[in-house]
């Protein structure tokens, strides 16, 4: 009898210990007290002390998952406290102490209270259904200040609602950068007021096969765009969770739903469609006077409804085909003293960068920036490979790592026989688990501008919402603690078994994910 009571304790014991290791990302420090427990039983009730906006987030999250009555009041049994720290390469630094009495989330920055309060969501959900949370002390920070997302809406258009699902996703997991691709060659999806025919001819394409099921225009047509109004709506709405977005304007290349609308911008006037077709097109922007003009009405108009710090121009795969042929290309190169048309397409986004700095921001721009020489204040995004990182990092520029050997959620991540089609590249989960956003080739100065890491949603091949989901899950989980700097790859199996874990937060929040880990598990 004893024996069994003893072993019931253990039992009891261990999965109360583990039910507290189940967080996502983990924290940097997790200590779980032999005593005591925070009851989640009867009426709580928040202080709204020094973040009272976290305050009110959190006691709605509570109302909603406790279905139990939550009081805001000056003094509850949930406080929070603003805390001084700032320390190099730990950022939004929080504490969160769970004892019997009450809950204490000490908080360095807004963003910071924020993910204290994701962090005891997760363990509430965990624990509702025992009623308690045992005492534990968490001592938590970011170890990447960059912690991004890419959803390309160009490719397949997704609407503001699923957006906001895709920023749900990325808060709870605390990621703090959504990279929003608004312009490729298959479709523009910005409003852009001086300029209307890119959305009136640029959002819409002709009918393929993928599309053929999905909501079409009264003329037939696929596509979509988002207005200013709901651009701003989507704002607000990242803010809250506490996610900055970052625009991307693509130029000179991936233009052709641009050069549809007015193809006079291009070097052989088109005519052009918007594109059905994947892949890297010929026809880009010509680099005259008036292609100048427009993106500059369009940037005006985008630094209005992005207060991001950064404006990403693309610069990917733009082929100079066009302008090795193009006359005033070639005199625009002699006029500039330029050697080639790599530099060529230099000048065009030092030229822009020029613009959007004198407007109080920076550019990002893809690794093919560095072709023909960087302009002088971007950030690169390194997604060729981790070369492209290195390189501006030793230059004494800012990288973000996205490299498609780790970071790219368009390929499969188990057996493409029971996968759903898609790029023709493979990315399981471990292998995203494993990446090291610094690489070993940089100095610890050079390091510091390593900002993050960021995964790439591509949609040429995901023509609706639940199959974003699929190709997220699970894979940003890895994505989240890679960033948030926990991961440890030699300790993959642990987190495969949080993963598992968190299939049932899937399950019960209706969300589509992968089970690829089970077919490799045999
Ligand atoms: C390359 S990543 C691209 C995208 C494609 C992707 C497909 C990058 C800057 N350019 O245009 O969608 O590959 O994986």
């Amino acid at each position: 009898m004893r024996k069994i009571l003893f072993l019931s304790f253990i039992f009891f014991y261990s999965s109360v210990l583990l039910a507290q290791k189940n967080l996502i990302p983990m924290p940097q420090h997790l200590e779980i007290s032999k005593q005591g427990s925070f009851h989640l039983k009867g009426n709580l009730t928040v202080g709204v002390g020094a973040f009272e906006t976290q305050a009110k987030y959190l006691a709605d999250q509570l109302v909603g998952l406790l279905q139990s009555k939550v009081t805001l009041k000056k003094h509850g049994t949930i406080l929070f406290h603003k805390i001084n720290r700032e320390i190099t390469d730990q950022h939004d630094y929080y504490e969160l102490k769970i004892n019997a009495k009450e809950i204490v989330i000490s908080a360095s920055t807004e963003d910071a209270a924020f993910y204290a309060v994701q962090t005891f969501l997760q363990l509430v959900e965990e624990n509702q259904s025992k009623g308690s949370i045992p005492a534990l002390e968490i001592k938590d920070y970011a170890k990447f200040k960059y912690r991004g997302a890419l959803l390309d809406v160009s490719r397949h258009f997704f609407t503001v609602d699923e957006v906001k699902l895709f920023l749900d996703y990325l808060s709870r997991y605390k990621m703090n950068k959504f990279h929003w691709h608004l312009t490729d060659d298959q479709g523009w999806r910005i409003e852009i007021k001086s300029h209307p025919k890119l959305t009136a001819i640029g959002a819409y394409r002709a009918v393929t096969d993928d599309v053929k099921d999905s909501k079409l225009t009264k003329d037939g047509r696929y596509g979509g765009f988002y207005t200013q109004e709901q651009i701003k709506d989507v704002v607000a709405y990242a803010n809250k969770l506490q996610i900055e977005i970052i625009p991307e304007i693509e130029m000179p290349g991936h233009a052709q739903a641009a050069l549809a609308a007015y193809p006079e911008l291009s070097c052989t006037g088109g005519p052009f469609q918007v594109g059905t077709t994947w892949g890297v097109m010929d026809d880009i922007y010509c680099p005259k006077e008036e292609t100048f003009a427009l993106l500059e009405d369009v940037i005006d108009e985008v630094v209005t409804l992005f207060p991001s710090h950064y404006i990403h121009i693309g610069g990917d795969e733009a082929p100079k085909t066009r302008w090795k042929t193009c006359a005033h290309c070639q005199e625009m190169i002699k006029k500039e003293g330029l050697k080639d048309e790599f530099e060529l397409q230099s000048y065009f986004i030092k030229r822009m960068e020029k613009y959007i700095n004198a407007k109080g921001k920076d550019i990002i721009g893809w690794d093919e920036i560095l072709e023909g020489g960087l302009a002088p204040n971007a950030t690169v995004m390194s997604w060729t490979g981790i070369e492209g990182g290195i390189h501006a990092a030793k230059a004494g520029h800012d990288a973000i790592m996205t490299p498609v050997s780790h970071m790219y959620l368009d390929y499969y991540q188990g057996n493409p026989q029971s996968e759903p089609l898609a790029f023709n590249a493979e990315l399981r989960l471990d292998k995203v688990y494993s990446f090291n956003p610094i690489p070993k080739e940089l100095n610890a100065q050079e390091a510091k501008h390593i900002l993050g890491p960021q995964a790439n949603m591509w949609t040429e091949y995901i023509t609706n919402f639940k199959h974003v989901e699929y190709m997220l899950f699970p894979r940003l989980l890895a994505l989240s603690e890679v960033a948030w700097g926990t991961s440890k790859p030699e300790a993959y199996k642990s987190f495969e078994n949080r993963v598992i874990h968190e299939f049932a937060y899937l399950d019960r929040k209706k969300i589509n994910y992968s089970k690829a880990i089970f077919e490799l598990n045999g």
